[in-house]
């Protein structure tokens, strides 16, 4: 068999390794000082004096890290990276004292990103949103979650489903694709969202499916969307499709969505600054991850925080995001989030990492693949020069990565 010939062709030494596999040490550390990928796995872990030496290929490479640390890519497990257009005549007009509703009569919020999104080609809309790809690669991040739900019509959510497909395929990353045709209302449908919710059930959600486009479903669970009734009704028929589930829930109001979500095992509750414990119970009985997004909570300066020590009580596995989207989290900066997820919710250096690792896996339901340092995972590497993982929570704005290593692009080697 291949494998079983199969040596190490990338080998990374002096390093300091931070798994955030799950362990008793903080971060995961062990006390490896080289790690070593066969066709973009990892294969080895130890110190080099006890590395087998005709398990070596002959042409490997060998990338001396002279002490930095080694942890997972980040993951970044909620992105509407996805749009055409930007909303910074907004924020001045917010700056000004004009109110979100006052911003949405005129014709702002999710709709104008909508009117945008929709004007814009294919390539135009995957020109637009590449340089914040680019970013977060730039950042250490080797899996992107991207929703669309831009669109709010079949034609133009598959457009932005197969613009983010396009993007995984042309850059060295890996997408993940969430349908999120349940976003907000598009103006055809004003005044009927039970019928649009219809549609989406009906015809959009089995056509995205049928072309290969989803990986997950979500939508948002809000006064300003859709109610507990109709996301119960996507829920439905994306537990007959089999494709998982999401939800943007408790963001601004509690309307008992992450029950729901958790009724329907879905694989997180994401924002859930009005989560309350009920919730939290039924989401650590499901094995939902709760995704926190401090970008949105600080851009639009919230005040209700997410139940954090709830989460904590109850093992509810805690995954972050960036949220990346024009409206209420402009950011394509993980390690940012994780300092704004210390400084505003108080979590610590570790949970923060881990909730750009580990729990973001799960969120995407790639806990088996991705996001933990382990024998036979993907070789998805952040290398960083630091002396201390904590340090990348620390910083404000501040980027150490050194190297990134994308597993994917070595596998055929
Ligand atoms: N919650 C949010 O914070 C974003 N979407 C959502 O469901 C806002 C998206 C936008 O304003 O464009
Ligand atoms: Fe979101």
């Amino acid at each position: 068999m291949k494998m079983a010939k199969a040596k190490i062709d990338q080998l990374f030494t002096n390093a300091q390794i931070a798994t955030m596999a799950s362990s008793a040490t903080p971060y995961g550390m062990n006390d490896a000082t080289a790690l070593g990928v066969t066709a973009g796995n990892i294969s080895w872990m130890g110190h080099l004096d006890d590395l087998d030496l005709t398990k070596l290929a002959d042409d490997a490479v060998i990338t001396d890290v002279e002490g930095r640390w080694i942890t997972p890519g980040l993951i970044d497990c909620h992105t509407h990276l996805v749009y055409a257009g930007n909303r910074a005549q907004e924020f001045e007009m917010t700056l000004k004292g004009a109110s979100y509703e006052e911003i949405a009569k005129k014709g702002g919020g999710i709709l104008s990103t909508v009117t945008q999104t929709r004007a814009a080609s294919e390539a135009e809309l995957a020109a637009t949103s590449q340089p914040r790809l680019e970013a977060m690669i730039a950042c250490g991040v080797t899996t992107v979650e991207i929703k669309s739900g831009y669109g709010l019509d079949l034609e133009n959510e598959i457009k932005m489903l197969e613009v983010a497909k396009h993007m995984g395929e042309i850059n060295p990353v890996r997408i993940k694709k969430t349908f999120l045709g349940a976003h907000a209302l598009p103006p055809e449908f004003s005044g009927d969202s039970d019928g649009y919710m219809a549609k989406v059930c009906h015809e959009m959600l089995p056509t995205v499916h049928t072309l290969g486009l989803v990986d997950a479903v979500d939508a948002f669970c809000e006064k300003i969307a859709f109610s507990e009734h109709q996301v119960r009704q996507l829920f439905k028929t994306a537990s007959k499709l089999k494709i998982p589930v999401k939800l943007h829930a408790e963001q601004l109001s509690n309307l008992k969505g992450a029950e729901l979500a958790a009724h329907f095992n879905a694989l997180s509750a994401d924002h859930l600054e009005y989560l309350d414990e009920p919730g939290v119970k039924a989401m650590a009985k499901a094995g939902t991850v709760a995704v926190i997004l401090p970008g949105a909570f600080y851009f639009l300066r919230e005040t209700q925080k997410p139940p954090i020590e709830l989460l904590r009580q109850h093992g509810v596995p805690i995954a972050l995001a960036t949220d990346c989207n024009p409206g209420s989290s402009p950011t394509t900066s993980p390690l940012l989030m994780m300092n704004m997820a210390a400084i505003l919710f108080r979590l610590t250096p570790e949970e923060a990492l881990a909730g750009f690792t580990r729990h973001a896996a799960a969120a995407l339901g790639m806990a088996t693949e991705i996001g933990t340092l382990e024998i036979g995972k993907q070789a998805d590497l952040a290398i960083w020069s630091i002396d201390h993982p904590s340090e990348l929570t620390q910083g404000i704005g501040v980027n150490p990565l050194f190297l990134r290593y994308f597993g994917q692009e070595h596998a055929g080697n």
